[in-house]
Parts: C-alpha cells; structure tokens; sequence
C-alpha cells in the first residue's frame, strides 16, 4: 500500500525521469546524435567529428525538456556489442534507432537489427523514435523510404507510438524535433508511466 501510495506521490510531484537507449549499427552516428542533443539541450560545445571515437563502454547524457529529465544511453553498435544491450532493456523507457540512410548495403543487417529489438518482449510497447540519419550523405534515402523499407507503419491498434524523422548529426539537424517528440510522447506512454511507478 505504502508504495503505491509512493508511487502515486512520485508520479505526482517528482520531475519525471525519463531512459532513452540509443541502438542502431556501428557507424550509424549515434555518438554524433548524442553530441548535438548535448548541445542542443544543455549549450555544451559538441566533440569535433574526428573525435568521435567508435563506443565501446557507454556514453550518457542527461538533458532536461519541458520539466523532463531525459537520460540517454549510448551503447556501442558493434556486432560483438550488442549482446551487451539487453542490459540496458528493462529501465528503458524509450528507444531511439539510428540509421545510415545512405549506407544502402547494410539497410539489411539494420532492419534486422531493429526487428529482433521490436520482437522482444521486455521492450513491449516502448516508444520509437527513428533517425534515418546522414541526410546530407549522397545517395541517402528520404524517412519516408526508410519507413517503407523498414516496414514501420503503425499498425492499428498498436500501443507502441512510432516516429520517423531525417536527421544530419554532423549539422544538428532534425534533431531537436526528434527528441522534443520523444519528450512529449514519453509523459503519456503507458510503458513509461508503469516503469516510473513501479
Ligand atoms: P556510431 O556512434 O553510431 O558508431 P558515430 O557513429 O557518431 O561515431 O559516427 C560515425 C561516422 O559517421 C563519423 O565519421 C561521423 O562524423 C559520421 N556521421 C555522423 N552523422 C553524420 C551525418 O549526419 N552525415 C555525415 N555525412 N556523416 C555523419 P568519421 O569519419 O569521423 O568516422
Ligand atoms: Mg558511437
């Protein structure tokens, strides 16, 4: 009863804590994303590109949107590194998916990728957000192929809010709208507001 009651207080009164897991292939410009949102949110200066170094630990950032606190884990998408995101799986709250939109010859794997993340059930119901990033890369699919490609309609019925957006990481583009949806989504997500209580 108590932490119900607690619960409900939290619910109520404490500024919402929000965990987005950052997920998508090696390469895809996750740890950029990451940098801009920093930026973008918290008026840091963003690491030069040549910094950017391929994530093998976590990177995190911690940014506040309209009285939220948003946490984002930015985990290495390496092939032999992704076992290591089921950890992160249970205290999310969110999922934001990168893409090389013009990397067409690894669109496979990504789809796959995202597809095994989706199917699994510990991550039922979570909200999506798509970056179909490197809008500004030759040959690069629009979001609305990458929404095709990937088969991300949201079906009727469907609990699980979904959001496709072209992003440039490397000019902070698309960014800020992308995230503020996550925000916005995130306070009413069913998914989320059960983890926050329970
Ligand atoms: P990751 O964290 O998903 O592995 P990174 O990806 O953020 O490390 O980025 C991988 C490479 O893609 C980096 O190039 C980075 O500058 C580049 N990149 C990220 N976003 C964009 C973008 O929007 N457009 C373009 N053209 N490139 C981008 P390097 O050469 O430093 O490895
Ligand atoms: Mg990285």
């Amino acid at each position: 009863m108590f932490s119900l009651f607690m619960g409900f207080y939290r619910y109520l009164f404490q500024k919402h804590q929000f965990q987005v897991l950052i997920v998508g292939l090696d390469y895809a410009g996750k740890t950029s994303v990451l940098e801009q949102i920093k930026t973008i949110f918290c008026g840091m200066e963003p690491l030069p590109p040549g910094k950017i170094t391929p994530t093998i630990g976590l990177n995190i950032g911690k940014v506040s949107i309209d009285g939220a606190n948003l946490v984002f884990w930015d985990v290495g998408g390496a092939r032999s590194l992704r076992s290591l995101w089921e950890r992160y799986y249970g205290e999310a709250h969110g999922l934001l998916f990168v893409i090389d939109a013009a990397d067409t010859a690894r669109l496979e794997e990504a789809r796959e990728v995202l597809r095994q993340l989706l199917n699994n059930a510990e991550l039922a119901g979570i909200p999506l957000l798509v970056f179909a990033n490197k809008q500004d890369a030759a040959g690069a699919l629009t979001p609305h192929e990458v929404q095709a490609r990937f088969g991300l309609h949201h079906a009727e019925g469907s609990s699980q809010p979904q959001h496709v957006l072209g992003t440039t990481a490397i000019r902070g583009e698309g960014i800020d709208e992308g995230v503020r949806w996550l925000a916005e989504t995130l306070r009413t997500s069913p998914r989320a507001l059960a983890l926050q209580t329970g």
